[in-house]
């Protein structure tokens, strides 16, 4: 395999990649040790293993970009800047929540930090996307939206009618394709008809292209490459984020159809933490301790977080009758 081309990065950049996505990865691990307890609830999908794609995506957007997920969301709404504490709370269905504990783990929003959810049905949010972005265009700003979604949901029908019209309206829309490799218990060899996923964009005339899901970096870079893409008013851009998800689909999966062997050498030799971890000390930008020192601050606020999630009061039986029709009509964004 040819050397791969590091970008350039800044000791200070390096140090904000590890930080976040090593917040995203307690917060997760924090999350279901919770499940375990009973304290959470429902469905609950974590997000260990995947960090990269989402810190390395945040790396290359911009305020006022907006972006929207699958159930998978925790790391995206930590990595566009949502509080833990909200997010912890929602998942234990409390008051001090992002939706005051009525929405969990796949549904949560924050217009302040332009995430719009948190989808429980796959593929839904690909047209809700190209409708954020559709609305950015129509404004005339040169805003950019995230579309995040699975390799299972790309074998969705709504995604290529959504890619036809993305193309047609030249939308300033990022499809990010997180393959992890598996739907479920599908893996993608046994369902895609195709091997790489990106490249039916080209059927719509989307252009798109692969990326290494366990590099920040890499994933920065293209990410970078496919904003200009959007903001230059040239339409949709297809990423290909190749990743792996260490924990089951989620808190029910008994994960019968991988060996342990595999996500073992995954971790082993391609964890996203670790190998930021490398280049740090390899690099001389951080000591041991250093890293210690970021791994004991995390762990606070993800402990502090998990505290109020316990604290926050049931919503009121009143809740029952709010935020189910919009009050206001929006005049202007
Ligand atoms: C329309 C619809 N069909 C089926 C399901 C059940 N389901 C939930 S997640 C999932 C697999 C999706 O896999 P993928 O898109 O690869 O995302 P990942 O879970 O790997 O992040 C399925 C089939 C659903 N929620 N919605
Ligand atoms: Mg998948």
């Amino acid at each position: 395999m040819a050397a791969k081309k590091k970008p350039n990065v800044s000791a200070e950049e390096l140090l904000g990649h590890y930080r976040e996505m090593l917040m995203i990865r307690r917060f997760e691990e924090k999350a279901g040790q919770l499940y375990g307890m009973g304290l959470i609830g429902g469905f609950c999908h974590l997000y260990i293993g995947q960090e990269a794609v989402v810190v390395g995506l945040e790396a290359a957007a911009e305020e006022g970009d907006k972006r929207v997920t699958s159930y998978r969301d925790h790391g995206h709404m930590l990595a566009c800047g949502m509080d833990p504490k909200g997010v912890m709370a929602e998942l234990t269905g409390r008051e001090g929540g992002y939706s005051r504990g009525k929405g969990g783990s796949m549904h949560m929003f924050s217009k302040e930090k332009h995430f719009y959810g948190g989808h429980g049905i796959v593929a839904a949010q690909v047209p809700l996307g190209a409708g954020l972005a559709f609305a950015d265009k129509y404004l005339g700003n040169d805003r950019v939206s995230f579309a995040y979604f699975g390799d299972g949901a790309a074998n969705q029908g709504q995604v290529y009618e959504t890619f036809n019209m993305a193309s047609l309206w030249k939308l300033p829309v990022i499809f990010v394709i997180e393959n992890n490799q598996y739907a479920m218990g599908t893996s993608q060899q046994r369902s895609s008809s195709t091997p790489d996923i990106y490249t039916r964009g080209a059927g719509f005339g989307i252009p798109g292209e692969i990326v290494d899901g366990m590099d920040v970096l890499a994933v920065k870079a293209a990410g970078e490459k496919a904003v200009a893409h959007c903001r230059s008013g040239e339409g949709p851009y297809i990423l290909e984020v190749k990743t792996y998800r260490y924990r089951g689909h989620s808190m029910s999966d008994p994960a019968k159809y991988r060996t342990r062997e595999e996500v073992q050498k995954m971790r082993d030799e391609r964890d996203p933490i670790e190998q930021v971890r490398e280049l740090l000390l390899t690099g001389k930008h951080a000591s041991d301790d250093d890293l210690k020192a970021i791994d004991k601050e995390i762990k606070a606020i993800v402990n502090e977080a998990a505290e109020f999630s316990k604290e926050s009061p049931e919503p009121d039986v009143s809740e029952l009758w709010t935020d189910i029709y919009a009050d206001e009509i929006p005049q202007e964004a």
